[in-house]
């Protein structure tokens, strides 16, 4: 096998599953709730900036509650980077902060964060573990009305795509966990990987929307799955 100096993962929400956290797109998911062009559009936020608000808040609030802790899968992640002597870059789709707390440093949140808020106004994004109101003021400018979820929805541009993208351009693994492959652009990421020459893993519950793309496949739960892959890859470098 080639050797393998430049990895990078890309997380979905299914890692957080086991965590407690919902998914969007499963039967039980965020998306079964709640529509997109409600909640998750910059159109839906000018349109009813409280309805968009209350929705990041009652996700804020339970992301913040203390019995939301990592599970095998974010604690196997974090646990490799530090024993990696390569490149490595996790680029989680999620807001949670679960990689964090699990202890991953070379993270990359392309979709934001919960845990910060971002001033329309003056441009500023700071942490945030309260609730946001329409008239909520900036700490940075003191102007109100702008203030908004740190996150990003339909329509807007991902955090960090040329960072993203340079690493993909390099990498010789790149492994997708927990993740449908029904958004773009980062369910285009194997494509980038393929045309770099990498090795494709893909390590979910079910196969993905981009299934056939990947050379490699592990089903099963994240907190499974994860943790043994990763040992076993550790133990063959
Ligand atoms: C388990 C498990 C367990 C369960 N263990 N696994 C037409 C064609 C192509 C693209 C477009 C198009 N029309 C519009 C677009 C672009 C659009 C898009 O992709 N739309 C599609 C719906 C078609 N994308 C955008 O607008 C993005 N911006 C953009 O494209 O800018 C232009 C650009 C161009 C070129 C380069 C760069 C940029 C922005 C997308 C923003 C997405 N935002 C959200 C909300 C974030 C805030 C929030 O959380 O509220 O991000 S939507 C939602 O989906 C969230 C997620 O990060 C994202 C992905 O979801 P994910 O993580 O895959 O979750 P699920 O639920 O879909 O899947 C979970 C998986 O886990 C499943 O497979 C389960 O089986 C599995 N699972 N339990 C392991 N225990």
């Amino acid at each position: 096998m080639a050797e393998t100096r430049s990895i990078v993962v890309l997380t979905g929400a299914g890692i957080s599953r086991e965590s407690g956290l919902h998914t969007f797109r499963d039967a039980d998911g965020i998306w079964a709730t709640v529509n997109i062009e409600d909640v998750a559009t910059p159109e839906a936020f000018a349109r009813d900036p409280g309805r968009v608000q209350d929705f990041y808040n009652e996700r804020r609030r339970g992301l913040v509650d203390n019995k939301i802790a990592p599970n095998p899968a974010h604690l196997a992640l974090a646990e490799f980077e530090t024993a990696f002597a390569g490149d490595f870059l996790l680029v989680t789709q999620n807001i949670d902060d679960l990689h964090e707390r699990a202890g991953s440093r070379k993270l990359i949140h392309m979709h934001g964060e919960l845990a910060k808020a971002r001033c329309g106004n003056c441009g500023k994004f700071i942490e945030w573990r309260e609730d946001l109101f329409t008239d909520t003021a900036c700490p940075a400018c003191d102007q109100a009305g702008g203030m908004r979820p740190h996150v990003v929805w339909f329509g807007e541009m991902p955090f960090e795509m040329d960072r993203i993208y340079e690493a993909l351009e390099a990498c010789d693994l790149f492994v997708s966990i927990g993740t449908s492959g029904n958004v773009y652009p980062a369910a285009g990421f194997v494509q980038a990987a393929r045309m770099a020459g990498a090795r494709t893993v893909e390590l979910n519950l079910e196969p993905s929307e981009g299934a056939s793309l990947f050379e490699e496949a592990v089903y099963g739960p994240a907190g499974t799955v994860v943790p043994g892959w990763f040992t076993d890859l550790a133990g063959s470098l």
